[in-house]
């Protein structure tokens, strides 16, 4: 009788050991302690039994359902302690990972240089004029005094629009020059202003993008003279630079528009480079936008901006301004 508890003790014990969740050990308790369990059985047969024998098979059944009772409880948390590790493995996180990062964007090259020339123009009293990149006839060309037949007006250096506006064929404006003349047809001088932004060409090679930006400036007043546009020119070319001993030459030169004209060279490692034309605005275009000739005189000058980003960040080709390749993007700023 007390080597069968035995066996059954070892049976319930086996039972347990082989339960793999908390479903299968609830299952094997039944089996042995429930109400309807092995050893539980054993119990409701003492009371049948001759009171020296219940004492002695009631102590054994008891001791076998304590230890039962003990490994239950045992495999009770060995499994819990199983399914938390489990559950702390699968959910694992490296603190010690280098975080993600918060990628910051970052302004393009050109318009830090832009922002940069705006600034140092801003210094000493200009500002910054906008309008539209499509333009008509009249703004672009006509009142820039730049003739009906000049090879800028033709199909094969301007991009024309279909449509037109007040009667005037529509341009992509070719230069910001437009944005000086709506300037001067809505304000009387003193005129003091630097106009930037994206003007189109039909040219597309190594150096030349069809869409590219141009910066000029304009300062129309009483008695502004060449004297006060070589001053201005080359304080800022200094001031751009970071070098106050530039060597900067006005090369005389023509445009339509202005009146001595010259091209604005400076002195670098492998001689005279051309950074943009300037000149005394011509009386024609002063006429044209309203502006009293007898009264006012004015300077204007032009800058490529792309051509400055590609001198300050020594960038040697045009072509990667436009490609949008962040590894080059990311460079700046
Ligand atoms: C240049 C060179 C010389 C210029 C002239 C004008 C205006 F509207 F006042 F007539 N704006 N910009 C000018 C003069 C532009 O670029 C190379």
């Amino acid at each position: 009788m007390v080597a069968n508890v035995q066996t059954l003790l070892d049976e319930g014990l086996a039972a347990l050991a082989a339960t793999s969740d908390a479903q299968e050990l609830e299952n094997a308790k039944a089996r042995y302690i429930g109400k309807e369990g092995a050893i539980t059985a054993l119990l409701r047969q003492l009371g049948a039994l001759p009171p020296e024998e219940k004492k002695t098979f009631g102590a054994t059944v008891n001791q076998a359902k304590q230890a039962f009772e003990a490994a239950l409880q045992a495999r009770r948390d060995a499994l819990t302690a199983d399914k938390l590790a489990k559950q702390l493995a699968a959910e694992a996180l490296d603190v010690t990972l280098p975080g993600r990062g918060q990628p910051s964007g970052g302004l393009h090259p050109v318009t830090l240089v832009q922002q940069r020339i705006e600034a140092l123009f801003r210094s000493i009293g200009f500002d910054v004029a906008d309008g539209p990149e499509i333009e008509n006839d009249f703004h672009n060309f006509e009142a820039l005094n730049i003739p009906k037949d000049h090879p800028a007006r033709a199909m094969a250096d301007t991009f024309y629009i279909e449509g037109e506006a007040g009667g005037e064929p529509l341009v992509l404006r070719t230069h910001t020059s437009p944005i000086q003349v709506r300037y001067m047809l809505n304000n009387q001088p003193p005129i003091k202003i630097v106009a930037p932004g994206r003007v189109y060409r039909v040219d597309s090679d190594a150096t030349h993008s069809p869409m590219f930006h141009q910066m000029e400036g304009l300062w129309v007043d009483e008695g502004v003279s060449f004297a006060d546009l070589k001053s201005v020119i080359v304080d800022f070319l200094r001031r751009f630079f970071e070098r106050d001993d530039l060597q900067v030459r006005f090369r005389p030169s023509f445009f339509p528009f202005t009146e001595p004209s010259a091209e604005i060279d400076v002195l670098g490692e492998r001689g005279w480079l051309e950074v943009g034309g300037c000149g005394m605005v011509h009386p024609n275009v002063l006429k044209n936008v309203g502006i009293d000739a007898e009264k006012y005189t004015g300077f204007a000058f032009g800058i490529g901006l792309d051509r400055f980003a590609m001198l300050y960040y020594g960038v040697n080709d045009l072509r990667l301004f436009f490609e949008n390749d962040l590894s080059f993007l990311g460079q700046f700023e």
